[in-house]
């Protein structure tokens, strides 16, 4: 690693040095929770991609384990792709997809108790081939679970995200007695990729990645990553019903406004009912200075996501991440933040602000005194709705990195918005009432530390904590 990358999250988990993306195989047993994810250890670059596995009993603490996955010659030489975990009957099982040349499919693995060893499934992969009957573009991705007949029995079901020539982005529907053998039983859901235009933040791709379906709190979701081409566009999810073979989709959202910089979630459910999600925070600057910096790729913070009444998502982060609240800097009337002195690259800051129509707030940090750098959050009262937009345009005085404009409508609760913003380095998670915004930014100077807050017709108050680094 480049010594001290001043963009390197110091309480974000990162892979000790490589390529890192998809988190996979979320889950907690025996008072463990398991992160794997998509690594290359070699360099941080796309490429063979291994799974890399961590473990932590507060989700914020983890500890590196050894490789879980690495390619090996048969259906997965080329990579081990995104995949989950599943307790088959107390074997702890992966399901993912080999890659073999430029096709990925459905590959099974065992694994030890504490989840360190695998062992490849001989007969893999378990699937030959995507279904005859459709023209299929891309086949990959897993979300598994058991139909619930009694506790712990019930068929085994899965769906692949793919996308259809033409149509769209699916999540393939199959059922099983024993995660080996599988009975196609057709399309969960088939997306409309000519419905709206490639640009549109909520376009639902030409495939889907990662998809997830899970209910949480009576509503079904079905959450996936619109994908064209090679391009990753966003993550977005349909609120519905899931009912028999088929999803009937209610209405269609954006799960993290900041696009990709929240790409391929996946989520698990927790020992206490919690659903919990975590994301791929991709890069904002070129591959040339992630290869300088000998890292690229930050896992999200955990979020804890519930649904509200209308069926769509809340999100915030776990409760666990304000323990590394290290001290208060600041708490008091927004507005005056900029004169008390206060700032730092790794922050947790609560704006909680009442805004009547027409009224607006900006919210800097990383920002210089002579403003030079700065990154601004903007919330907007626009009728009932809040406007949350993201302007990095001068985050960065480097001009190859990303510097493109997020931006999203967040519902009102009252006449206020709560808005969490964490900073960590280069990762920034922000949550106005419940709506994430992930993005990435660069700053060159070392003096980019500032907080400040303007407002215009609204009423504000503000808390600014410094954040411990987890190791
Ligand atoms: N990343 C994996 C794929 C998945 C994509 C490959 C999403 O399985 O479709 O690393 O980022």
């Amino acid at each position: 690693l480049a010594a001290a990358d001043p963009h390197r999250p110091a309480f974000h988990f990162v892979s000790p040095a490589g390529w890192l993306n998809d988190p996979n195989g979320l889950t907690q047993r025996d008072g463990w929770y398991h992160l794997f994810y998509q690594y290359n250890p070699y360099a941080p670059v796309h490429d063979r991609i291994h799974w890399g596995h961590a473990r932590s009993t507060d989700l914020v603490h983890w500890e590196h384990l050894p490789i879980a996955l690495e390619p090996t010659p048969g259906p997965d030489v080329d990579g081990c792709w995104s995949g989950v975990f599943v307790d088959d009957g107390g074997v702890p099982t992966l399901v993912y997809s080999g890659r073999h040349a430029e096709v990925e499919l459905p590959c099974v693995a065992t694994g030890s108790d504490d989840l360190v060893e695998w062992t490849k499934e001989p007969g893999n992969p378990v699937i030959s081939a995507p279904p005859g009957d459709l023209d299929i573009v891309a086949f990959r991705d897993h979300c598994v679970w058991r139909e619930q007949a009694a506790e712990g029995t019930g068929r085994w079901r899965q769906i692949i995200g793919a996308g259809i020539r033409g149509v769209g982005g699916t999540a393939l529907l199959y059922e099983s007695d024993d995660l080996r053998s599988w009975n196609y039983l057709g399309p969960l859901l088939v997306g409309d990729a000519a419905g709206r235009p490639r640009t549109a933040p909520d376009w639902t791709g030409t495939m889907w990645e990662c998809v997830d379906l899970f209910a949480v709190d009576g509503a079904d979701v079905l959450v996936f990553s619109a994908w064209d081409d090679g391009v990753t566009h966003h993550p977005l999810y349909w609120s519905g019903r899931y009912q028999g073979d088929r999803f009937e989709p209610l209405a269609l959202h954006r799960l993290d406004l900041g696009g990709r910089f929240f790409y391929a979630p996946q989520s698990m459910r927790d020992a206490t009912g919690r659903r919990l999600m975590f994301g791929w925070m991709q890069e904002g600057r070129t591959d040339a200075a992630a290869v300088a910096a000998g890292w690229s790729g930050v896992m999200s913070l955990p979020r804890v996501v519930t649904g509200r009444p209308d069926g769509s998502l809340h999100q915030a982060p776990a409760p666990e991440v304000d323990a590394l609240r290290a001290e208060l800097l600041y708490d008091g009337p927004a507005g005056e933040v900029g004169a008390a002195d206060v700032g730092g690259d790794q922050l947790d800051i609560e704006l909680d602000a009442t805004l009547p129509p027409g009224a607006s707030i900006e919210l800097a940090v990383r920002a210089t005194a002579d403003r030079a750098e700065r990154t601004v959050y903007r919330l907007r009262r626009a009728g009932d709705e809040i406007e949350l937009s993201l302007d990095r345009s001068r985050s960065s005085l480097d001009d190859t990195v990303d510097a493109k404009p997020l931006a999203g409508v967040v519902g009102l609760a009252g006449d206020t918005v709560r808005l969490r913003l964490v900073v960590d380095h280069s990762a920034l998670e922000a949550f106005a009432n419940g709506i994430p915004l992930a993005a990435r930014a660069y700053p060159t100077r070392e003096d980019a530390l500032d907080v400040s807050v303007d407002i215009d017709g609204a009423a504000a108050t503000l808390r600014v904590w410094r954040m411990a680094s987890v190791d």
